[in-house]
């Protein structure tokens, strides 16, 4: 063996040692904020989050056993052509019709297995994800800043009050016009999202500034929060508890001040929150 090549060996050892380590690290982070455990994070969400899993899972295996395949092709050609005594390299042009075979079964594997397969198992998981918001939703907006998430709620006579662009300022984000009727007992909080278990939410997503994203783990919802447009965000949580809420895309210097919380409760106790915040302002 050269040692040229026993020097790279080392490298390449050594680098996929560091590369193993990291991930391992980074697994034990995680599994200390004891919320996600050592794969996914739990999902709280109801069938299109489990269709979101297994998707993800599919995807998992069939590409696996794609690079499983390209490593074992790999490791036979260094293996056996490794350079020996008395063994001379040789020019071959390859075989014509196994290259296209070979094309033909990766084609096939990938448009057939991947696509085909997950086509079939979750439908039209898409479609319910993003258009179809349950009419009898609980609607909640919220507005994406450098850098908060300011939500609110239409308060216990389930109206929004009048929003007017001139009232926008720092105490007031969503320019809630204070003399509408309607806006009296509206609730606005600051990167804490409250919602009922088991309640259809509708979220309207909105941006002040720039592109942020609206991310919570749990509940398999990310969606991008744009400016100058309103976008429509449903979820149901199944579970209680507090869980993470984050902003998923690099919006300024201040990025990761935007790491917030979904609270969901009972609905009762959604209900005597709100009744309270809505009694405070
Ligand atoms: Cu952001």
């Amino acid at each position: 063996m050269s040692r040229r090549f026993q020097r790279t060996a080392l490298w390449s050892a050594g680098l996929s040692f560091l590369f193993a380590a990291l991930v391992a690290g980074a697994w034990v982070v995680k599994a200390q904020e004891n919320y996600s455990g050592w794969w996914l994070p739990v999902n709280i969400a109801p069938e299109y989050g489990q269709l979101q899993d297994l998707m993800f899972n599919i995807f998992l295996v069939l590409t696996s056993i794609l690079a499983l395949i390209f490593y074992a092709l790999m490791a036979y050609a260094f293996i056996f052509n490794r350079g020996r005594k008395g063994k001379k390299g040789f020019y071959t042009h390859g075989s014509r019709r196994f290259q296209l075979g070979l094309v033909a079964f990766f084609t096939v594997f990938v448009i057939g297995g991947e696509i085909f397969v997950l086509g079939q198992v979750t439908g039209d998981v898409w479609d319910r994800m993003k258009q179809g918001v349950p009419e009898n939703a609980l609607r909640i907006e919220v507005m994406a800043e450098q850098f908060a998430w300011n939500i609110r709620y239409p308060g216990p006579d389930g109206k929004f009050g009048k929003t007017d662009l001139e009232l926008m300022d720092e105490e007031n984000p969503f320019g809630i016009d204070e003399d509408d009727p309607a806006a009296g007992d509206d609730v606005v909080t600051v990167g804490r999202l409250h919602i009922p278990l088991d309640v259809p939410i509708h979220i309207l997503l909105r941006s002040k500034d720039v592109l942020h994203s609206f991310f919570i783990p749990v509940l398999r919802v990310k969606q991008d929060a744009v400016p100058g447009e309103t976008i429509n965000v449903w979820m149901r949580a199944l579970k209680t508890g507090k869980f993470q809420m984050v902003c998923a895309e690099l919006c300024g210097l201040g990025h990761t001040a935007m790491k917030g919380s979904v609270v969901v409760e009972s609905k009762k106790d959604f209900q005597a929150w709100l009744e309270q915040e809505a009694a405070v302002d």
